[in-house]
């Protein structure tokens, strides 16, 4: 395949969730030829896919907004504390109308491979052709999709988008209806009067299970690990608290920038076990009215120190067995194999509570594991046929590296990037890796992403990426690309900073542990939000030290 000039263009970015939406918005700003490509056949992302009844945000809506443009984020008006899929799909639809950003996206296209060309330092990008798939022959000759030359290659794939389905033997021969939570159907699922099943409870089983509890006249959790989940307290936001929110902006921002999270909330000054009793039970009530995921910060040592994290957690469990009634349903429902933490904790609706509704039952797999899918039936090891009419698994995904593994780049002397990341991704600053020139992964692996508000990091990188394309043009730079030695460094750094907490100790999707041969690498950054950006911006102000910038 041959690339005319037409096809030429100075960035590819891949994605329109809420990290490409803005990446095509700011670059395009700054006056370069941008095309965007996504799989979905609209903006959203993660958010497009995740349409399963419950869906919701655990980042407070007022935070999980972009603060770019003044004028966007004084003119939405969230509705709840924790929005909606529907609410967000709604913002993030409305974020492409006021920006015109739909017109630089391809939609219902994935990106299959991206290909360097070491003498030009060009990527050949290839698409798949669409919806209905392979054939965009338009008479000029070329078929399978597109193929267009880009200088810069950016990845906002995310980290949650390659779904993973369970290992059960028999499964695609369900007779009933199959759904997974991250590819749900936009039409909607009618539950009602069904026997259904949900397998996993991670927060989109947990988010799930309450509104198909509502609906199912018989349901069945099958539930691998329990999960720390904690109620969202969730509320509506009338007119008053909107415009307080809106009058405080400036300073909600400045605090969430320096935050851990991403979220305008400090940890308590002092250590756990500093304080007394009463001090410390306190501050846990405080946070648990919070709600939801900043539980896991409540002190600075929580995620650090176990006898500190046994303090967060006892008070947790306390809490949660006062919601269920049957002691015995309790002792399932608390986890037992990890710190609270170690896993993002799930910011649920009357999850718990569920569980005392007489048609809903719970069965654990640690002790009565799946055998296999027989006609209508999940069969377990103990010979229990549980006859379903529909199944839904909350199964999770292949988190971080799934989505970019699925795209065949090929860098400096072909090498596949899948193959460079077999042990583990390997990046410098999460931003870009060597043999990689003018190639970025934007709100991935090696990046906090995962561990704060997945918004702000968006902008934090696509600004600081903004800065670097602008400073190789003004100084006549053809790319930039990391050094092999401060790849080596960061990647230390993220294992050793993983390993001076607890965060090691859980089966997480942080560690690849929920899929099967993944190697265990930890590999968010975990050092946390506010120091991260701290740490790009020092390596942008001292001319981009550990990356390579190639003259022109
Ligand atoms: P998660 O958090 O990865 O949860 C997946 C759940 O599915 C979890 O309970 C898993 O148990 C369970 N699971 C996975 N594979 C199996 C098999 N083979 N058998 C039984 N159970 C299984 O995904 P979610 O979609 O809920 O949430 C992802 C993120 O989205 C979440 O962290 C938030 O950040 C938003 P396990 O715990 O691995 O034993």
């Amino acid at each position: 395949n041959t690339v005319d000039a037409a096809d030429a263009v100075d960035v590819v970015v891949v994605g329109a969730g809420v990290t490409g939406l803005y990446a095509v918005h700011k670059l395009r700003e700054m006056g370069y030829r941008v095309r965007g490509f996504e799989r979905g056949a609209d903006v959203g992302g993660v958010w497009y896919w995740n349409r399963y009844p419950g869906a919701r945000c655990d980042v407070e809506s007022a935070d999980y907004s972009y603060s770019f443009d003044e004028e966007l984020q004084q003119e939405w008006d969230w509705s709840e504390k924790y929005a909606t899929q529907p609410e967000i799909m709604r913002y993030l639809s409305h974020v492409a109308d006021r920006f015109d950003l739909r017109r630089s996206f391809t939609f219902g296209t994935s990106v299959v491979s991206a290909e360097l060309d070491e003498e030009t330092l060009r990527w050949t990008v290839r698409t798949d052709g669409g919806i209905g798939g392979g054939g965009a022959d338009g008479g000029d000759g070329r078929v399978g999709g597109e193929v267009l030359s880009a200088r810069f290659c950016v990845f906002a794939v995310g980290c949650l988008s390659s779904t993973h389905l369970p290992s059960v033997p028999g499964l695609d021969t369900f007779a009933g209806a199959t759904y997974h939570t991250g590819e749900w159907p936009h039409e909607g699922v009618d539950f009602t009067g069904l026997r259904v099943g949900v397998i996993g409870t991670g927060s989109s089983g947990i988010q799930s299970v309450p509104l198909i509890a509502d609906q199912a006249a018989q349901l069945t959790v099958f539930q691998r690990s329990a999960n720390y989940s904690i109620p969202a307290g969730n509320r509506p936001l009338d007119e008053a608290a909107r415009r307080e929110l809106k009058a405080g902006y400036a300073e909600r921002r400045r605090l969430a920038r320096l935050s851990g999270g991403g979220s305008p909330f400090m940890t308590h000054p002092r250590r756990t076990l500093e304080v007394g009793e009463q001090e410390r039970r306190a501050a846990f009530a405080k946070r648990w009215e919070l709600g939801g995921v900043l539980y896991s910060k409540t002190f600075p040592d929580q995620l650090t120190d176990l006898p500190a994290n046994e303090a967060a957690r006892g008070y947790w469990e306390e809490k949660v067995r006062a919601r269920i009634d049957n002691p015995a349903v309790a002792d399932l429902l608390v986890p037992t194999d990890h710190p609270i933490g170690t896993k993002r904790i799930v910011t649920d609706s009357g999850y718990y509570e569920t569980y005392n509704r007489a048609h809903v039952r719970l069965v654990s797999l640690r002790e009565n594991a799946i055998e296999r899918i027989d006609g209508q039936a999940v069969v377990l090891a103990d010979g229990e046929r549980v006859e379903l009419d529909a199944l839904v698994l909350a199964t999770g995904f292949d988190a971080m590296t799934g989505s970019l593994d699925r795209i065949a780049v090929r860098g400096r002397g072909g090498r596949l990037l899948k193959d460079d990341w077999s042990a583990g991704p390997r990046t410098y600053l999460g931003l870009g890796t060597d043999g990689f020139p003018n190639l970025f992964s934007l709100a991935g692996a090696g990046s906090p992403s995962v561990l704060a508000n997945v918004i702000l990091c968006a902008e934090q990188h696509v600004d600081w990426l903004a800065d670097c394309l602008a400073h190789l043009d003004a100084h006549g730079y053809a790319a930039i690309e990391a050094g092999a030695r401060a790849v080596e460094e960061w990647v230390a750094e993220c294992r050793e900073r993983a390993a001076a907490t607890l965060m090691m100790s859980a089966d997480s999707w942080y560690l690849g542990a929920n899929i099967p041969g993944k190697p265990r690498v930890f590999m968010p950054f975990v050092g946390g939000f506010g120091a991260y950006g701290q740490i790009i911006a020092d390596v942008a102000g001292s001319g981009y030290k550990g990356f390579e910038l190639i003259p022109g």
